[in-house]
């Protein structure tokens, strides 16, 4: 049998606890994460020859280790490496939700998309083409009914076969030439480094960017890192000269790239009968 971590992560109220509950059943334990006060609800599930553990991730808006919660899923993401993230979308709320997968599939894990709420979607005349968003984002989207302990077995098999395959990620956001050349000569320096990097280089290399005191403070304790560090340094300051601070740049950046997504993909159907009278 082949042992294989899920960890469910999405913005508060999506419904993972609803799909983690319809995946383990009472196959579940909560404790604690090391060292803080953040619930750990781990669960059990069996599907052909895999075996799941399956991990409800606290709900978050993003991964900027804003908060405890932040901080503890994106640790978790980086250091326990599950083999696959099912991030839980909900679908009436779809383009606040996109803002983590985005920040998800950055950290370049494999990642499927379960498009939760859909019954609540429907009902508001949200209609979401899931093809074009899969497209969009590269990623795998499967629909579900938490509440409704609808699509998990989807979830478990789009799951069971993406990790099989452990694809890296394909996706990449570009940011524009100005920091796209930053990022490349922060990335070829974070190459040179001989120690291996927890973190996907041009993710590191962004949060270098964006003065994530996380990230530097990791990289900081790599040996041969100076070098990257202090060149990484320089282009914040000549960004921040040039066009603003880089960290908005780049948040501005995710945030058309997401309202793009969302128009692509999304229709609105206003009620009939408020359009014919
Ligand atoms: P979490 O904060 O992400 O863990 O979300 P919960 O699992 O606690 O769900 C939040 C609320 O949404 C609960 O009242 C659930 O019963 C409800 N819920 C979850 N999934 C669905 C769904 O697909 N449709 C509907 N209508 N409600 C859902
Ligand atoms: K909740
Ligand atoms: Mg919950």
């Amino acid at each position: 049998n082949t042992q294989l971590t899920l960890a469910l992560a999405g913005n508060p109220n999506s419904g993972k606890t609803t799909i983690f509950n319809n995946l383990t059943g009472s196959n579940q334990h909560v404790g604690n994460y090391p060292g803080v006060t953040v619930e750990k609800r781990e669960g059990f599930r069996k599907y052909q020859d895999k075996e799941f553990i399956v991990v409800d991730l606290p709900g978050t808006y993003g991964l900027m280790a804003h908060s405890a919660d932040e901080l503890v899923a994106r640790s978790f993401i980086v250091h326990d490496k599950p083999d696959i993230i099912v991030n839980i979308v909900d679908a009436t709320n779809l383009e606040r939700n996109l803002y983590l997968t985005l920040q998800l599939l950055e950290l370049e894990r494999p990642v499927i998309i379960a498009l939760n709420m859909v019954d609540v979607a429907d009902g508001k005349g949200i209609q979401i083409d899931d093809r074009l968003l899969a497209q969009a984002l590269q990623t795998p989207v499967v629909r579900s009914v938490g509440r409704q302990n609808q699509g998990t077995e989807d979830i478990l098999a789009v799951a069971a076969a993406t990790a099989e395959h452990s694809q890296p990620c394909r996706f990449t956001l570009l940011y524009g030439s100005k920091i796209e050349e930053a990022l490349d000569r922060i990335i070829d320096l974070l190459s040179q480094i001989r120690t291996g990097l927890r973190f996907p280089r041009r993710w590191l290399a962004l949060k270098l960017l964006e003065g994530d005191t996380e990230a530097s403070k990791y990289l900081s304790g790599i040996q041969g890192s100076e070098l990257a560090i202090a060149t990484a340094s320089l282009f914040r300051q000549e960004l921040f000269e040039e066009l603003g601070d880089p960290a908005l740049l780049i948040a501005e950046q995710r945030h058309r790239f997401v309202a793009a997504v969302y128009a692509h993909s999304v229709t609105i159907h206003e009620d009939e009968e408020m359009t014919t009278s």
